[in-house]
């Protein structure tokens, strides 16, 4: 079977937040192939602060879902992730599937595309530079026209650095 193209979101506001984006990046590689990378952007926090670094990459995997998932929050887990009860927790990284090539998902663990996606320039900005042309398949949008939609109210700043 042709791999999937899944684009994967990274954020991470506790620790060394780009040692982390970028040690989580090179173990992705159990998982698929990168195949594009965002920059990484300086964000602010929906939640509690401090600022998020959050990024954006291309993976092409042959992985379900449930195993790409499962894969990602054992890296999760090695950063010293910890599962609150609350949403929107400071987190020494947090990777989320946002969107799945020609598929949608709705399971008890798992939405895609990500639920919130459309609302948070957090992600579209990253998404925008290496999925422009994606279409959001449940808003029949393209990932540049809903960032280009989004009201932002919130600071947010692409750094120097490549993921
Ligand atoms: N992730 C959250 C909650 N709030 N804020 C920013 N700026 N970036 C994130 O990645 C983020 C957030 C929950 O996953
Ligand atoms: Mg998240
Ligand atoms: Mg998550």
């Amino acid at each position: 079977m042709s791999p999937s193209r899944v684009y994967i979101g990274f954020g991470a506001n506790l620790g060394d937040r780009l040692a982390t984006l970028r040690v989580a990046a090179a173990e992705l590689v159990g998982l698929g192939r990168i195949v594009a990378r965002s920059s990484v952007w300086e964000t602010e926090a929906i939640g509690p602060p401090p600022d998020y670094y959050n990024a954006v990459v291309a993976l092409d995997t042959e992985l379900d879902p449930e195993p790409l998932l499962d894969g990602l929050q054992r890296i999760e887990l090695r950063h010293g992730r910890e599962r609150g009860v609350a949403r929107d927790l400071p987190r020494t990284l947090d990777l989320d599937i946002l969107l799945w090539e020609g598929r949608t998902l709705s399971t008890p663990r798992l939405e895609v595309p990500h639920p919130r996606l459309q609302e948070r320039g957090f992600v579209l900005e990253p998404l925008a530079e290496i999925a422009a042309q994606a279409v959001h398949p449940l808003l029949h949008r393209t990932i540049e026209g809903l960032r280009d939609d989004l009201v932002r109210a919130r600071r947010l700043r692409r750094l120097q650095e490549s993921l």
